[in-house]
Formats: C-alpha cells, sequence, structure tokens
C-alpha cells in the first residue's frame, strides 16, 4: 500500500433517484426502518442498490482514491441497516431514545435477547470485493452506539445490552473479513456524544467486539454529521482513551473542527485516519489546502501512519461536491507524496 493512502469515512452522495434526499436532510439519521425514502419499488430496490454501488466504486476510483467503499448506497442511515437485522429487536413496535442533539426519537425497543442470526453485510462486501481491484473497507455501527440508539426493555443495565451488541459486531466483523474486507471500520460517534457512557462501559463493548480479530480494524469517532449537527467543540471529549484499545485504525475529524492535533500524541501506536475536508460546505478546498491541512499531523506522526480522509460520511453532499472533494484528496496526496520522495 502506498503512503497517505486516501479513503472515504464511509458514505458516499446517494443517488436523487434511489433516496429522497430532500426527506433524509434535516433530519435526524432514521434508527428505526424508514423503507419510505426510498424511491425505487422493493421488487427492483436491490438492483437500483447494487448499481448506486457501482456508480460509488467508480467515481472513487475515477477520482483517485485507494482504499474503497461500498459509498453504504443500501443504507438508510449508517446504523440501521445493521441494527434492524438483529434478533431481539423490535422495530413495528419501537421505543424512545434521545439522539445526540437531544431530541426524542423512535428508535428500535429491546424485547429480547439480541442475536444475529444470519451475516448482514456479508453480500456487500462480497459485491464491492468482486467489482473493484483496489483496497477495501467496510463499516458496521459499533456496539456502544447502537446501545445508545435503542430503548433498553430487556437487559438489567445498558452496559449489558452493549456487550450483547459487541457480540453481534464481534460475529459480523469476523464475517466480513472472511468476505474479503481488507479493513473493517466500527462507527462510535457517540462515544464523543456520551463520553461518561463510553467509559464506563463503551470501551469495554468495543474491545470485546473486536475480540479475536486478525484483520485491519478501525473505529470512527466524530461530532456528527455536519448537515445535521452544525457545532463543532474544542476538542473530543473521549479519543486517548482509545489508545488501549487494540484497534489499529482512528478516524477523526480535523478540517471542520480546526482540531488541536495534540490530541495525537497519545495515540502514536494508531494510524489516524485524518479527516481533511469539511462537510459543512460543498465549496471543493484546492488539493493546497487539504495538503495544508494533512502536513499539521506530521508534527505528531510519521506519514506512514496517516490516511487521508473525510471528516465524516459524504451522505448528505452533492454529487458534484463530493466528487470534487474526492479529487482534492488525490491531489493532496500526491502532492504530499512527492515532497517526501
Ligand atoms: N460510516 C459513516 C458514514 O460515513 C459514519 C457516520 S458517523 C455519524 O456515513
Amino acid at each position: 500500500m502506498t503512503v497517505l493512502p486516501t479513503s472515504l469515512v464511509g458514505s458516499y452522495a446517494q443517488p436523487d433517484w434511489l433516496i429522497d434526499r430532500s426527506k433524509l436532510a434535516g433530519r435526524f439519521p432514521p434508527r428505526v426502518r424508514a423503507k419510505e425514502l426510498w424511491r425505487v419499488d422493493p421488487e427492483f430496490l436491490e438492483q437500483a442498490q447494487d448499481d448506486a454501488t457501482l456508480l460509488a466504486i467508480r467515481a472513487q476510483e475515477r477520482a483517485g482514491l485507494d482504499v474503497l467503499t461500498d459509498g453504504e448506497m443500501r443504507r438508510e442511515s449508517y446504523s440501521n441497516h445493521f441494527a434492524t437485522a438483529l434478533d431481539g429487536v423490535d422495530v413495528d413496535n419501537p421505543g424512545t431514545a434521545l439522539d445526540r442533539s437531544g431530541h426524542p426519537n423512535p428508535v428500535p425497543r429491546i424485547a429480547g435477547e439480541i442475536r444475529r442470526t444470519r451475516p448482514i453485510e456479508r453480500r456487500d462486501v462480497e459485491f464491492l470485493r468482486a467489482n473493484t481491484d483496489r483496497t477495501i473497507k467496510i463499516t458496521v455501527p459499533g456496539p456502544f452506539t447502537m446501545s445508545q440508539q435503542a430503548q433498553n426493555d430487556f437487559y438489567p443495565d445498558d452496559e449489558a445490552a452493549a456487550m450483547a451488541y459487541a457480540a453481534a459486531v464481534n460475529a459480523e466483523v469476523r464475517d466480513l473479513f472472511d468476505a474479503g474486507a481488507d479493513v473493517v471500520q466500527i462507527d462510535e460517534p457517540y462515544m464523543q456524544a456520551r463520553p461518561e457512557p463510553a467509559r464506563q462501559y463503551g470501551l469495554a463493548a468495543l474491545n470485546a467486539a473486536l475480540d479475536g480479530v486478525t484483520g485491519t480494524t478501525a473505529v470512527h469517532i466524530c461530532f456528527g454529521y455536519a448537515a445535521i449537527i452544525h457545532e463543532r467543540p474544542e476538542g473530543y471529549s473521549f479519543l486517548p482513551e482509545l489508545a488501549g484499545s487494540p484497534v489499529d485504525q482512528i478516524s477523526i475529524e480535523t478540517a471542520q473542527s480546526g482540531l488541536d492535533l495534540g490530541v495525537l500524541r497519545d495515540l502514536t501506536d494508531k494510524t489516524i485516519i485524518l479527516g481533511v475536508i469539511d462537510l459543512s460546505d460543498p465549496s471543493v478546498e484546492s488539493a493546497d489546502t487539504v495538503a495544508a491541512r494533512v502536513r499539521r499531523a506530521f508534527d505528531y506522526l510519521p506519514p506512514e501512519q496517516v490516511v487521508i480522509a473525510t471528516d465524516c460520511g459524504m451522505k448528505y453532499l452533492p454529487r458534484e461536491a463530493a466528487e470534487g472533494k474526492m479529487r482534492a484528496m488525490a491531489e493532496a496526496a500526491a502532492i504530499l507524496r512527492a515532497e517526501l520522495g
């Protein structure tokens, strides 16, 4: 693998013919199913999602990205696709939980033992593997985040629920590597939103999800989609804690927040998936701007430990903006590689 590989955090802009982006915008990502968002009849939906995935793959290849995702084209949200496929959760009689901005949201209601009875994203990895020769990454929601996006009516406490989710994620992660994934990324945005419980049991749940896994793993921690959560705090409320986790790569956002990268001093054993693309603004950064954002990390980490990435997912971006921003990443990588010789 080349130095300074470029990658998405996961999602790419979904086509308007596939999903009603006007209904997606401005609302919190759905926790239960939101089938009404799809513009294609159920009979043809998988075919349409496959075609949209091919489009996302080719767009990433054309832009020159090194690590490709499926663009999360098949998902209404980054987490509901997996979370609603588990046994033990009732999505027809949902519960309520506060989202990270404090709004009550319909969420899966844990009504029995959480069990993953079948692989959920295995076909997604197989499809990606069959359609590109580049390195591939797939994302899966983390056990802590899922525990915060659920109403627990079954387990004695939320920690027990998080550990049950961890077992489901662990089985899935193993299957995703078996299906050909090069990198599996666990999305844990709620660790930033809820640092106290994240410390109490979230980290243990993440580590349990990684238990015995041998492939390259990543965890993504962010401030929330720029299209939904507008403010960026000074810094992360939960991050150095990950130093002790067996995860290989940590995905953080630094562009929109202008994050003080001193936090990387605590994470020198990790590869950092460095968010250097601001998703709050559809205008495309120049390659020089992106390169300058990456250079900031070299005060703390050797280039060998940096992956060039977006702050969070590109789900809510217009497609032209997404394409331009991907090209800016690839061009920035080329500038930096030339500098490094
Ligand atoms: N993998 C997800 C995405 O790219 C991460 C979302 S965290 C709010 O959309």
